[in-house]
């Protein structure tokens, strides 16, 4: 069984390649650019792979994501009509979890500014309200939106989620679709963004979504960077709508040196590391996978292509 592996980090490729080479002795894992007979290929596991480089292989079975999301292998305009498998598991939804948490009481507690004030040796105490009075908005209740949101609930956050089919988690009021999108940011003070990358969700973090929430509000993107549209955050900034943005996803990777988020006082800028799966843990979870759609023709992580997640 040939298995062909593409990452645009090219050292990248030979790590994913040994660690599934180990765990599956019996497949041979090859760099996609170089599979020795495209005929045999039957499975491609990628991060952002080129458009059309996919095409070339005619008995093609599935497409295993590297990662949560499908936007990336979506967004290959010649894809061959395969599954398209996500790469998913407790690892990924820890580490998501630890992000939002950091940085949800990050905000809470003021740490930008009590920071700022130690920086001019000033004892500024801060007294924020306690979490219970804080209401926090989570954007996208799958795998990671879900278990984020019951942590928020757990420290004590009033914790609100919003869903397309108005999913339910424990300790979390649930919103449904666009009709309930205003009435779940009304109110919110720190708003969390972990929705996947659609036609549907592209650009919603905008002025309109802005001006929704409670005046000084902060954003957290952990998704997609054309979630955002950044003139309208770095607008709502400006004005005090919003007041600090954390940012770990952009419109283009790495974000450029002389992007103006960089710079900006009010932005934390991390390098799309909210859940970054390493290689063993996520060669563990793609061997299974593999094995498993090999043998039943399905596995449970498969996308909706239609659906865009
Ligand atoms: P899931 O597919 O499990 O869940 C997606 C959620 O978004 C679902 O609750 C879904 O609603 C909701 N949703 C989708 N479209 C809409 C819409 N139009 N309106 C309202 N809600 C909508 O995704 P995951 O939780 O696994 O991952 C979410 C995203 O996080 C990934 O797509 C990826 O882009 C990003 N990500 C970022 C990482 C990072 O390191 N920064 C790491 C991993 C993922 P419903 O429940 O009704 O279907
Ligand atoms: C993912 C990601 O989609 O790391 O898993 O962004």
């Amino acid at each position: 069984m040939s298995v062909a592996i593409y990452l645009p980090n090219e050292s990248k490729i030979q790590d994913w390649c040994g660690m599934l080479g180990d765990l599956m002795p019996d497949w041979q894992f090859h760099a996609l650019q170089s599979v020795p007979d495209p005929d045999e290929v039957k499975y491609c596991v990628v991060w952002r792979p080129e458009t059309g480089s996919m095409k070339r292989f005619p008995n093609l079975r599935a497409i295993v994501s590297i990662g949560a999301g499908i936007d990336h292998v979506l967004a290959d305009r010649d894809l061959p009509d395969v599954p398209i498998i996500r790469t998913i598991g407790t690892d990924l939804t820890q580490r998501m979890k630890e992000y939002v948490a950091l940085h949800v009481l990050r905000h809470h507690r003021g740490m930008p500014e009590i920071q700022a004030a130690q920086a001019r040796a000033e004892w500024t105490p801060i007294v924020v309200p306690p979490a219970t009075r804080r209401r926090v908005g989570v954007m996208g209740l799958g795998n990671l939106g879900a278990e984020a949101a019951k942590l928020l609930a757990a420290i004590g956050f009033e914790t609100v989620g919003w869903s397309r089919s108005g999913r339910t988690v424990e300790g979390v009021k649930t919103y449904a679709g666009a009709q309930e999108f205003g009435a779940f940011l009304e109110g919110t003070e720190i708003l969390v963004n972990l929705l996947p990358l659609t036609d549907e969700t592209r650009g919603i973090l905008n002025a309109d979504t802005f001006n929704r929430l409670k005046r000084g509000a902060c954003v957290i993107n952990a998704a997609r960077g054309p979630h955002m549209v950044d003139d309208d955050l770095l607008g709502a900034l400006a004005s005090g709508q919003i007041a600090a943005a954390t940012l770990d996803v952009f419109h283009i990777e790495p974000l450029p040196s002389d992007h103006p988020f960089w710079g900006h006082p009010q932005i934390t800028v991390t390098p799309h590391i909210a859940s970054m799966i390493d290689a063993a843990t996520g060669s563990r979870i793609i061997a299974k996978n593999l094995r498993t759609f090999e043998e039943a023709g399905t596995v449970a992580d498969l996308a909706d292509a239609t659906r865009g997640y």
